[in-house]
């Protein structure tokens, strides 16, 4: 699917590549059951789900969850029938968790345990002991008081959730970025010393034995003088017995930060120490087939690791990512697959990633304004079926507040919760022969700011 953010100007994107139909043929699967006979092993369709995929190559496939995205049916059956690992994006952080002293809070993170437990998905903990999104309590306390509240807090959340987590991230991102090499600054490094992670984990072993416990950082994931402190750092710890299972590789990448030669080799020199790998927050900025390859890179090396155990991305889609305007996600902001999420589903050797809702589906649209008045603009997209016939599209026109879109016409709006974003679906019959097109149409009110909407990929049915 194209995903592009269009200027002010009429814009055609490129032609969509036609996807290449997948499809296992297997004769004789009929004549097998009527003759009573059950589905031999090695005939089974290729899995058609991210999660369903990875599974059966060991692994799980999960995504970063927002419990006030639940309630949004698309956003909840995309989660329900893509993955099955979930990681609490900010939920149980901290500041969300223990915002005053031994004052713990727990509803929006139990909203995402439940809901995944009842569908059967893992849950990651993100995470115990962190710099950021720390209450300004924490901060604040001398160096005794701080241990016993970080080791209060990790004991608490852990036994709140024990049973129920597969991996905590116990220290999350506690080294610098660069050649130095060194911790990063922060309470429980300036206060407590080099000795607070392994602190940290020492408890986290007690308060819940079963889970997982890992260290989380980013910019690890090649070869580099940051990654060469974490490896140091688990040796050390496999050397002297302090409890570590795994290390967390948050793998956000974009063009000034792309995905590594050496990815591989680096997962596999830490699975080397004896601990498994996994990769945490995986998003990759970009579009097409760029973005695709990436993703199929990152796939790879975690397939070519026996202890890459599993693939968290970062979110589900790119309307809620936390770098929406690089579109780092496998679906775009109506849901619809992107051509990373092919990437990612065939590299798992899963089949059946058709986008757009399915089969050759496809359309573009193009976004021009078409009347400007010193308080407000018209602003037309236009919206043209591939090389089939498709019977309907969405796409989303999203303006930057304080505008506001104050009419439209020719297509059926819905909005999100923040008024910005409009999702426009076709009004009455949105069949569209190949190659033909139809137009909506709005008004954007500028208040101050005369900028141009950003028009969402289109996706067609
Ligand atoms: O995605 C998270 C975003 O919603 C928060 O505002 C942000 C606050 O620091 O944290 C983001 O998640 C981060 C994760 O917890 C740790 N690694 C980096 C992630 C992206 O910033």
């Amino acid at each position: 699917m194209l995903t592009r953010t269009f200027t002010d100007r009429t814009i055609t994107p490129p032609p969509r590549r036609s996807r290449a139909r997948r499809a296992l043929v297997f004769g004789t699967a009929g004549l097998l059951a009527s003759a009573g006979v059950t589905a031999l092993a090695g005939t089974a369709a290729a899995a058609s789900t991210l999660g369903a995929a990875a599974a059966e190559k060991g692994r799980y496939f999960g995504t970063a969850v927002a419990a006030n995205h639940l309630g949004e049916a698309a956003y909840a059956s995309t989660l329900n029938t893509e993955f099955n690992s979930v990681t609490p994006e900010n939920e149980m952080k901290w500041d969300a968790v223990e915002p005053s002293r031994n004052s713990f809070s727990y509803g929006s993170a139990d909203q995402i345990v439940s809901h995944a437990q009842s569908r059967g998905m893992k849950v990651r903990g993100h995470t115990l002991v962190w710099h950021s999104q720390l209450p300004g309590w924490v901060g604040g306390l001398g160096a005794s008081d701080l241990r016993t509240a970080m080791n209060n807090h990790i004991t608490q959340v852990m036994t709140h959730y024990k049973g129920k987590i597969h991996s905590w991230d116990v220290v999350n991102e506690a080294f610098q970025d660069g050649s130095s090499g060194a911790r990063r600054s922060s309470p429980f490094q300036d206060k407590l010393g080099n000795g607070f992670i392994e602190e940290a984990f020492r408890t986290a072993r007690t308060a819940d034995p079963a889970a997982k416990l890992c260290y989380n950082d980013y910019n690890t994931d090649g070869v580099n003088a940051k990654s060469n402190a974490v490896y140091n750092l688990v040796k050390d710890f496999k050397a002297r017995g302090v409890p570590i299972d795994c290390v967390g590789f948050q793998s956000h990448f974009n063009s000034a930060s792309p995905v590594p030669g050496d990815y591989r080799a680096n997962l596999q020199r830490f699975a080397d120490l004896g601990v498994d790998v996994q990769i945490t927050e995986l998003d990759i900025e970009g579009s097409g087939t760029a973005q695709a390859n990436s993703y199929t890179n990152v796939v790879n090396a975690c397939l070519g690791v026996s202890r890459c155990t599993g693939i968290t991305v970062w979110g589900v889609t790119d309307k809620y990512s936390w770098r929406a305007s690089g579109t780092p996600l496998l679906f775009d902001g109506n849901y619809a697959k992107k051509a990373a999420y092919t990437a990612v589903l065939t590299a798992l050797g899963g089949s059946g990633g058709g986008g757009g809702g399915g089969g050759d589906a496809a359309c573009t649209v193009t976004y021009s304004r078409t009347n400007d008045w010193s308080d407000r603009f018209n602003g037309q997209v236009t919206v043209t079926a591939g090389s089939a016939a498709i019977t309907g599209w969405t796409t989303t026109v999203t303006v930057t507040s304080p505008q506001k879109i104050s009419t439209n016409w020719n297509g059926t709006p819905s909005w999100d919760s923040s008024g910005n974003v409009m999702t426009m679906k076709p009004n009455g019959n949105g069949s569209l022969a190949a190659g033909a097109s139809t137009s909506f149409g709005f008004t954007v009110m500028k208040n101050g700011n005369s900028s141009a909407p950003a028009i969402g990929s289109c996706s067609a049915s």
